[in-house]
């Protein structure tokens, strides 16, 4: 990549609209989108409503353009935006004949690659950019807008600078014979740790409802045959999804649900019933019960008057779950436990109370738009390094001289990961990790 290319694509998504965007970055932006409606000028910041011309000089359709100069733009460079009619053949033919005036075709990401090089946003910012465009509900929207407008970025360096000036004073005292070390000088810097520990370790923890939030949580239901696994899916997602039936054997492949809980978007998944059986069917079925359950977040296992816990199934969970046990309204027994939800699927009683359990399990009640966490793994392996190397900082700098160029090379490694995050010293690997998960034109 040259930063010298002017790059252009389509901004809108393949396909037939109102209307699509073109967009054009770089030092010939301008000169291609004069040449494109032999329009002499354009002014910074107006629309103008122009005819396009192909390489012949014929008109073939009209589109509104508008200038943004450097740097008051998105990508910090020339950027002329065209707005044409939503046509996938006229889009392709305006950037054919903008790579025939000397553009290229942007890699994807690219326009975010050179708003990041330019200095216009950082590498957090820059990842928010991508999470906005995939937020699966508005709250984790919200979320990566608050990460955009730079509050994410801003904690990384109240961090990086309190680590900076407890670096500043280390380092005074390594240059300074150890009779000139002032008496106060270790309580002074034993009280400059906790503000930035404490802040450390409130980023490291958001990443669990960050995670949540971007990734989603798969929820799996599981059980023997006929408990009514399907039925309560239906309940829970108020849906029609799964075929119930009186009987057993009725779920043969797993069905998933996208819904959203408090603004975490769920895959629910049911499974086909389980037996301990050397039923090969069967067997198959447990197997991928079993595979599902091995990456699921919650797994809800049903049960109902007439079985009890699956034994097999018991055997291979490894992620937190909750016992339901359903038809509640045929019998329920006279001794309950309160770690098992009574509801009946087919009447709905209970499930509010189940979908409060849901909650609290996956943690998805500190949600609200105005968040802020981690968003990315990047960020939590960084954040989470950052905090080992403070807290082995502290240590070592609580009170002996002799630990002192340790400690200083610990608080070396913690702005090196603050660095790597913040995209000062990213190698070239990672920023194409970063900005390869963009689509063109963004
Ligand atoms: N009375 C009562 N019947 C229920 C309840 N939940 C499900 N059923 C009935 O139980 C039968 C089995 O329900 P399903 O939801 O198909 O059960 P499943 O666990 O998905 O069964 P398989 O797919 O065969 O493993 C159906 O006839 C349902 O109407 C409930 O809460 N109360
Ligand atoms: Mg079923």
């Amino acid at each position: 990549m040259s930063p010298e290319d002017t790059i252009v694509a389509p901004a809108t998504p393949f396909g037939v609209g109102g209307i699509s965007v073109v967009r054009l970055s770089g030092l010939g932006a301008v000169r291609i989108a004069s040449l494109l409606t032999k329009h002499p000028k354009l002014q910074n910041r107006q629309a103008v409503y122009l005819s396009l011309h192909d390489k012949t000089g014929s008109s073939f359709e009209r589109g509104v353009l508008t200038f943004f100069k450097s740097p008051a733009s998105y990508t910090g460079e020339d950027v002329v935006e065209i707005s044409c009619h939503g046509n996938p053949l006229l889009v392709q033919k305006i950037v054919d004949i903008c790579c025939a005036f000397g553009a290229r075709i942007a890699d994807p990401g690219e326009f975010t690659l050179r708003a990041f090089l330019n200095g216009k946003i950082d590498l957090i910012q820059a990842e928010s950019v991508s999470g906005i465009i995939h937020a699966q509900s508005i709250e984790a929207a919200a979320l990566n807008h608050n990460v955009l407008s730079g509050k994410l970025s801003e904690q990384f360096n109240f961090i990086q600078n309190n680590i900076i000036e407890i670096l500043s004073h280390v380092e005074y005292v390594l240059d300074v014979s150890e009779e000139d070390l002032p008496k106060d000088y270790f309580t002074k810097l034993n009280k400059m740790f906790p503000g930035v520990l404490s802040t450390l370790k409130k980023l490291r923890d958001s990443y669990k409802i960050g995670k949540l939030l971007t990734d989603g949580a798969l929820v799996v239901i599981a059980g023997e045959p006929n408990v009514g696994k399907s039925t309560l899916l239906n309940a829970l997602s108020e849906s029609n999804r799964a075929i119930t039936a009186p009987s057993p054997g009725t779920t043969r492949d797993s069905i998933e649900v996208r819904l959203v809980l408090d603004g975490v978007p769920l895959r629910m998944v049911d499974t086909a019933g389980i037996r301990s059986s050397k039923n090969s069917i069967e067997a198959e079925g447990v197997r991928r019960t079993k595979k599902l359950l091995s990456k699921a977040d919650l797994a809800l296992i049903v049960i109902d008057p007439d079985t009890e816990m699956n034994p097999v199934l018991i055997k291979f969970l490894s992620c937190p779950y909750i016992t339901v046990y359903n038809k509640a309204d045929i019998k329920r027994p006279t001794v309950l436990n309160d770690d098992v939800k009574y509801i009946s699927a087919l009447t709905g009683a209970g499930i509010k109370n189940l979908k409060s359990s849901l909650r609290s399990q996956l943690g998805t009640e500190g949600v609200s738009t105005k968040l802020l966490a981690l968003t990315t793994a990047r960020q939590f392996h960084s954040i989470k390094k950052c905090h080992e190397a403070i807290v082995a900082a502290h240590h070592l700098l609580s009170d002996d001289v002799s630990e002192l160029e340790l400690g200083s090379f610990e608080l070396r490694s913690a702005l090196n990961a603050l660095d790597v995050v913040l995209g000062k010293t990213t190698p070239d690997d990672i920023l194409d990790n970063v900005f390869g998960a963009f689509c063109v034109g963004k």
